[in-house]
């Protein structure tokens, strides 16, 4: 099963939406494998957003991602990259589709709720930035042999 690297962003903690973000993973069937309330230090949402250093809306996203609490998960699933981007929506709000967590309640694209890993090479880059493996916890979902069955 391919894992994701979900974090609920500081608008999210502070907008009383982390349950309800957590709550749509769990309904579509996505398990939650590991799970913390936590403050990003710079140093590790300067390596999270590597790829965006010198761009305009890098100091500001910084300086967001690291002052205040964040919820950080890892979301596993067949497909669990692509599948839980869906659910997040377009990066800029304006664009994302309602039903999507952005598109419901997503306001502007620093404010945008949530990151998720894009890709399965991006989870693998992304997971250890934030959990140990000792974090990671394997289990089945009673609901398991309903969701999924790869044919
Ligand atoms: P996403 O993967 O959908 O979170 O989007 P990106 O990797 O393109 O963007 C990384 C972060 O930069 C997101 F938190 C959104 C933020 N961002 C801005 O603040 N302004 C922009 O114009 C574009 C992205």
């Amino acid at each position: 099963m391919n894992k994701s690297l979900v974090l609920c962003k500081p608008d999210a903690v502070h907008r009383g939406l982390v349950g309800k973000i957590i709550a749509r993973f769990e309904a579509k069937g996505l398990k939650i494998a590991a799970l913390k309330m936590m403050r990003l230090s710079t140093s590790t949402a300067e390596k999270l957003y590597a790829e965006h250093k010198g761009k305009p809306f890098y100091d500001l996203l910084m300086e967001f991602m690291a002052e205040q609490p964040i919820v950080a998960m890892i979301v596993q699933g067949a497909e669990a990259p692509r599948r839980v981007r869906v659910m997040l929506g377009d990066t800029m709000p304006w664009n994302a589709q309602p039903g999507t967590i952005r598109g419901d309640w997503g306001n502007h694209p620093r404010l945008n709720l949530a990151h998720a890993s894009d890709s399965d090479e991006s989870a693998e880059r992304e997971i250890p930035l934030f959990f140990e493996p000792s974090e990671i916890l394997d289990y089945m979902r009673c609901d398991e042999p309903w969701l999924d069955q790869g044919d």
